[in-house]
């Protein structure tokens, strides 16, 4: 890897929990360890990103309700920010991830600059903002212009790029960056995550972190749940980044109320995710899943649904299973596997070592830095 001048690089995310922002967060954790200089421009601080830290500042985004306004609009006000702080620190890269309307505001951002003075626009696909909004007419026009009009961009699997290909009809080229995981050390211990949890001697912890999002399936995840046997051998705990109140009938009604235990808005996900055994994914669609990562990176192989860009993070039998969508499989996949704890250490050994392997920082963050010096170049 070629050794390059540091670089000045505002990042835009939003800051809610949620798979891009969480990303956005460790990227400007690790650019700014290694020397850069990080601006996050954001309506909030990003919920990860960590305060105190050199060469990494925060610009908030003030968003006003003006009541002439039937809706508030967050896209003007951020690409002024987006504009000042580019000029006030002569920032070489914005680097906005999802692109709607983070790219747009960019794109408007650059052009209210002089000549000479403007960044490299570097727009990051994370999933939906493609394969939901990108289907949308009312949004797709926007989307291809400000992805035509950055400087790169990337997408964080193949699958998503050639979704995003084909769905946008869009030519111009697209890098495929892997998300990553810098896992911090727990805080707590195994003993203590699995007391405070109520998980009893020999009862195997099943983890599922998700937004709790419709493309999640979360009643799928129950049903799965209330068809493992024997049905007293587990527990799911579920570290929701979302309400889960409106999913709690739906537990009584399948008699798991003594089976799911809920945390909500947790941030020091490391504490849960080295005392759990096994990962649970039933989502309809995912362009990497992120929280399958977080899962391998202490050695918590998952079972999980074969969407999306998951095959190119678990490869079925070898460092997880990725399973068909019914509840039946979901749950079949799971006991075969709770049954036995040799083969599931062995895929949680494998899967630790893909993860380090393929999906961190230090594998991940240098292709980011290429990438922002190859914008910078080319100009
Ligand atoms: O997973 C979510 O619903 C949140 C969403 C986001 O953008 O915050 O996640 C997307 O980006 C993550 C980070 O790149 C990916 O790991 C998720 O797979 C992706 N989710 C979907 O495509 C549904």
């Amino acid at each position: 890897m070629t050794s390059h001048r540091s670089l000045r690089i505002g990042i835009t995310c939003y800051p809610s929990v949620g798979g891009s922002g969480i990303l956005a967060s460790a990227l400007g954790e690790e650019l700014a360890q290694r020397g850069h200089e990080v601006h996050f421009i954001s309506s909030e601080r990003p919920f990860r990103m960590p305060s105190g830290m050199p060469r990494l500042h925060f610009h908030p985004v003030i968003i006003n309700d003006y009541e002439l306004f039937k809706y508030p609009d967050y896209t003007l006000p951020l690409s002024v920010k987006m504009a000042e702080v580019s000029r006030e620190y002569e920032l070489d890269i914005l680097h906005v991830h999802y692109a709607v309307p983070h790219a747009t505001a960019a794109i408007l951002a650059v052009s209210m600059l002089p000549k000479g003075q403007r960044p490299r626009v570097v727009t990051t696909l994370h999933g939906t903002d493609t394969t939901l909004l990108g289907r949308d007419p009312g949004y797709g026009p926007a989307i291809c212009h400000a992805l035509v009009c950055s400087d790169a961009v990337t997408a964080v699997s193949h699958w998503l790029k050639d979704e995003t290909h084909s769905l946008l009809g869009i030519a111009r080229r697209i890098d495929v960056i892997h998300n990553f995981f810098a896992p911090k050390t727990p805080r707590r211990s195994r003993t203590d995550m699995r007391r405070e949890l109520g998980l009893a001697d020999g009862e195997a912890m099943i983890v599922h972190l998700s937004n709790l999002r419709p493309i999640k399936r979360i009643p799928l995840l129950l049903a799965a749940a209330a068809k493992i046997r024997p049905s007293d051998a587990f527990k799911l705990v579920i570290l929701a980044g979302g309400n889960f109140a409106p999913f709690v009938d739906e537990v009584w009604r399948l008699g798991l109320s003594d089976r799911i235990v809920v945390r909500e808005k947790v941030v020091d996900v490391e504490d849960y995710l080295q005392a759990a055994d096994l990962g649970l994914f039933t989502s309809e669609s995912e362009s990497f899943c992120l929280s399958l990562l977080e899962a391998m990176c202490f050695g918590c192989p998952s079972v999980s649904t074969s969407v999306g860009g998951i095959p190119e993070v678990v490869t079925s039998g070898e460092n997880g299973l990725l399973v068909p969508a019914d509840a039946d499989a979901l749950a079949r996949g799971v006991e075969s596997l709770l049954r036995d704890p040799t083969r599931r250490q062995a895929l949680g050994r494998s899967a630790k070592k893909t993860a380090a392997e393929k999906f961190s920082a230090d594998v991940i963050v240098p292709q980011y830095v290429e990438l922002y010096h190859r914008v910078c170049a080319h100009h």
